[in-house]
């Protein structure tokens, strides 16, 4: 039986990650590098830098490391203006009950975000103490696809790997569950989400009877 769900946050429980999406998409034109929606895809659930990384690499733009980091720094400000105005109101439909059903039928939950904005976004989204553990983004050494941080949430949840649910919409991030040996639920399109256990296409769609065997 499942014990503790982990969430990734951007595109699972609000819609950050269209405002990642819109902020790569200006800085990419701002260097004069291709980009679209499908490049975007590969990049759900990288970190910031590997995110630039993939979108420099095969462009044929080169820039310094300094320049990495000017050019990753502006991303980020494009991005918080996006989610400046976020409240209560920007949590995706469903979740906020979600989240108290599990935490009344005994379950521990856990974000596994690779962003360094998700601390201030989960405060802002008013769900903040709803979860038992968040992780630092900063403080895990391998970024999704690698299993790090969905373990890091796990021991700090004190619930064995194949006892926790991983709740995912990028393949970087149902990769890193599958590696972490727990199993995952995407939230997407099954075409795309192809190493998940099961997929659905929004987080409203989420049923703890479905997902969560009782004890
Ligand atoms: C998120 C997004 C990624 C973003 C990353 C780092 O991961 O999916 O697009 O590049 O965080 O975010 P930041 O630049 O805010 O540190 P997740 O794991 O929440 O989907
Ligand atoms: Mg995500």
């Amino acid at each position: 039986p499942v014990r503790a769900l982990i969430f990734d946050l951007d595109g699972v429980l609000t819609d950050t990650a269209e405002g990642h999406y819109q902020a790569w998409q200006r800085l990419a034109d701002e260097l004069g590098v291709p980009f679209d929606r499908e490049r975007n895809e590969a990049l759900k659930g990288i970190d910031r830098m590997g995110s630039l990384e993939r979108i420099l690499a095969g462009s044929g733009k080169m820039l310094t490391a300094a320049e990495k980091l000017e050019a990753a720094s502006r991303k980020n400000g494009y991005y918080q203006d996006l989610i400046a105005r976020f409240t209560p109101e920007d949590l995706f439909e469903g979740v906020r009950d979600l989240l108290l059903s599990a935490r009344q039928a005994g379950l521990k939950l856990g974000v596994a975000s690779a962003s360094r904005n998700a601390p201030a976004l989960l405060t802002r989204l008013g769900i903040i103490d709803l979860f038992d553990h968040v992780a630092d983004a900063g403080a895990i050494p391998n970024p999704k696809p690698a299993p790090d941080i969905f373990l890091s949430v796990a021991r700090a949840l004190d619930v064995p790997a194949p006892l926790c649910l991983g709740i995912e919409d990028s393949m970087a991030g149902i990769t890193a569950i599958r590696q972490a040996g727990m199993p995952a639920v995407g939230i997407g399109d099954p075409a795309i989400l192809t190493e998940a256990d099961a997929v659905i296409g929004h987080i409203r769609d989420f049923r703890l009877d479905r997902f969560v065997r009782p004890a």
